[in-house]
């Protein structure tokens, strides 16, 4: 049967176990890949749903670079399971894509954060004196700069080079050398209600930033009228604060992506991180709008 709920938040075992249950009930469109491994050893495992057109677009979706942002895989995995399971009653745009789906990227992270402290962001490196390294720090554009930091003991640490980890090089490595399309990368965070474009790393835009600027805010309206919750939308840089060596940074400067958000989901600061399981389902809702019209432009770009 089914393995998954969404009506409270799971261990890596769990989510694993639903890719599983995904690969084989729907072979015909899922399908899973391992792409490297954790610092700790644990698998780091990219769902792929796709009706296999050879002309379709992609888009990478990535859960749980930061390890306490627990709603963040809990959403991917409800876009997963909504796409799956019905499959059929999704737009054209969402079926003319091939998707793939990195639920948790910071998995040791992740572990850590259900067993030790709830409140780890990094991953689980050990340095010289302190524990972790910011994933989201340690991607390769504009590496080092404002809002990262060299010291390792920081909740922001950059680490020792771009890429020095072994989460953020499977991805890139993976996305370099695959032969997919893509045309959008959605990195899934919290909290804060934001859909924020590039750049991050300063308080700049690139020349297409009215692009990413116009269907941020036309998602931002769909999610609205789903839900009613209210998600600002703007550059990273100034919209929340200058941070370098980001992944949406990375996908657009160096793999020129057209379309790269971070959403950050809810909520503005209630609970926080502790999101409450029994807003999971809403939240996954409203993201689907979000989907919804990120597969509408990308169709058209
Ligand atoms: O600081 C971050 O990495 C993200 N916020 S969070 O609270 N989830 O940690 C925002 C990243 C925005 N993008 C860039 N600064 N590149
Ligand atoms: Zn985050």
């Amino acid at each position: 049967g089914h393995p998954m709920t969404w009506t409270s938040y799971h261990r890596l075992t769990d989510i694993f176990g639903y890719l599983d249950y995904l690969t084989k009930t729907f072979p015909d469109l899922c399908s899973q890949q391992e792409i490297g491994k954790s610092i700790q050893g644990r698998p780091l495992k990219v769902l792929r749903v796709s009706n296999g057109n050879p002309t379709n677009k992609a888009i990478w979706i990535d859960g749980g670079i930061h390890a306490r942002e627990w709603i963040s895989p809990a959403v991917v995995t409800f876009i997963i399971d909504s796409f799956a399971e019905n499959w059929n009653e999704q737009s054209q745009d969402i079926q003319n894509i091939d998707w793939y789906f990195l639920p948790v990227m910071n998995v040791d992270g992740y572990e850590y954060s259900h067993t030790n402290d709830r409140l780890w962001r990094k991953n689980r490196r050990r340095n010289s004196v302190c524990t972790g390294v910011d994933l989201n720090r340690n991607y390769g554009y504009k590496w080092g700069g404002q809002g990262a930091s060299r010291q390792p003991c920081a909740e922001t640490f950059a680490g020792s080079s771009a890429f020095s980890e072994p989460e953020t090089k499977a991805v890139r490595d993976f996305l370099v050398k695959s032969a997919a399309n893509f045309k959008a990368s959605l990195s899934f965070h919290s909290y804060g209600q934001y859909i924020l474009y590039p750049w991050g790393y300063d308080r700049k835009v690139p020349p297409d930033h009215a692009d990413l600027d116009a269907v941020g805010k036309e998602a931002a309206e769909a999610m609205k009228k789903v839900s009613g919750f209210h998600y600002t939308v703007g550059p990273a840089g100034s919209s929340l604060y200058p941070a370098s060596g980001g992944s949406d940074d990375w996908a657009k400067g160096t793999m020129k992506f057209k379309y790269s958000y971070t959403v950050e989901l809810r909520d503005t600061g209630r609970h926080g991180f502790m999101l409450p399981a029994d807003q999971i389902i809403s939240s996954g809702q409203e993201t689907m709008a979000f989907m919804r019209v990120i597969a509408k432009a990308v169709s058209k770009a």
